[in-house]
């Protein structure tokens, strides 16, 4: 296989599905429209440029994986009002809403910005957070749904992420993957490689002497997981009030539900919707 599948925002969730089912990550053209697209730049500039690239953790292994020329930054709902409109895409949320039909919510929203001469990063799975589901390999539960949004042209000179086709299917997730058997999710700006949690993906090697890739990644995750970044602490209340009822869902402002139709179990307050103490307090 030399290119992942490729569709357009059109071609509707079901075909999507399709796709991903057999490969585990997907191409989507088209994913946001122009207009988001060069409001999400302008509004990341000031943060991509006030980080610095490299890892915030000490540890080698966390260093290898985070990349010495890369800059990641989180928090985005709060320092990006064009990831509230990301969080609540619909084409996302009929994706989340088949894969995860135990409800969910927002595992996270991060910036990934290759820098010139970064190397690959390890092949992994991103399900890996929860370790029960790496055991359960594919057999496993569908638990993550994730997106790399291109925010810029992504090639494979300024480091496309790579992903392993069909490795969602391994009945064994301890199995190493073959280093060469990855395709690159080369892709125009504004387009998104979709890809599940079990599918072995990393981001590619730049070897460019002055661009910088800039990628977006935003997970949704099963609501009766924790996710990996504690939205509400990282998104005050003050910012997430103006927005969207389903984003505040996503960030954690309104409990996660088992059914659309059903009572929360948890993330509860006074066995409450979260958003009940909130419409309280104001
Ligand atoms: O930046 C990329 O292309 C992928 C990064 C990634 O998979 C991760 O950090 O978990
Ligand atoms: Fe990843």
């Amino acid at each position: 296989m030399e290119k992942l599948k490729e569709y357009r925002h059109a071609d509707g969730i079901a075909t999507i599905m399709e796709g991903l089912a057999e490969d585990g990550g997907v191409i989507v053209r088209d994913f946001i429209g122009s207009d988001l697209l060069r409001q999400f730049n302008a509004e990341l500039d000031e943060h991509i440029h006030a980080t610095d690239p490299g890892s915030a953790l000490e540890d080698r292994e966390a260093s290898a994986f985070w990349g010495s020329r890369t800059k990641r930054f989180t928090r985005l709902a709060a320092r990006t009002p064009s990831f509230a409109q990301l969080l609540d895409h619909d084409l996302m949320h009929q994706w989340a809403g088949h894969a995860l039909k135990e409800g969910y919510w927002l595992n996270t929203g991060q910036a990934m910005i290759v820098g010139p001469g970064e190397k690959g990063q390890v092949l992994h799975r991103d399900i890996a957070l929860w370790p029960s589901f790496m055991e359960g390999a594919s057999s496993a539960p569908e638990a993550m749904v994730s997106i790399l949004l291109a925010l810029s042209d992504f090639t494979e000179e300024v480091g496309a992420t790579r992903v392993v086709p069909g490795s969602h299917r391994w009945d064994d997730f301890k199995r190493p993957a073959d280093p060469d058997s990855y395709v690159s999710a080369v892709m125009p700006a504004g387009s998104a490689l979709l890809y599940l949690g079990k599918t072995v993906h990393g981001a590619g090697s730049n070897v460019t002497a002055n661009t910088w890739r800039r990628g977006l990644h935003m997970s949704f995750v099963l609501g009766w997981l924790t996710p990996e970044e504690a939205s509400t602490i990282a998104v005050p209340w003050e910012i997430a009030k103006a927005y969207p009822a389903r984003v505040q869902q996503m960030l954690g402002y309104v409990s996660p539900r088992h059914r659309p139709d059903m009572e929360p179990y948890n993330w509860l307050v006074d066995f409450k919707d979260a958003s009940l103490y909130l419409s309280r307090e104001a």
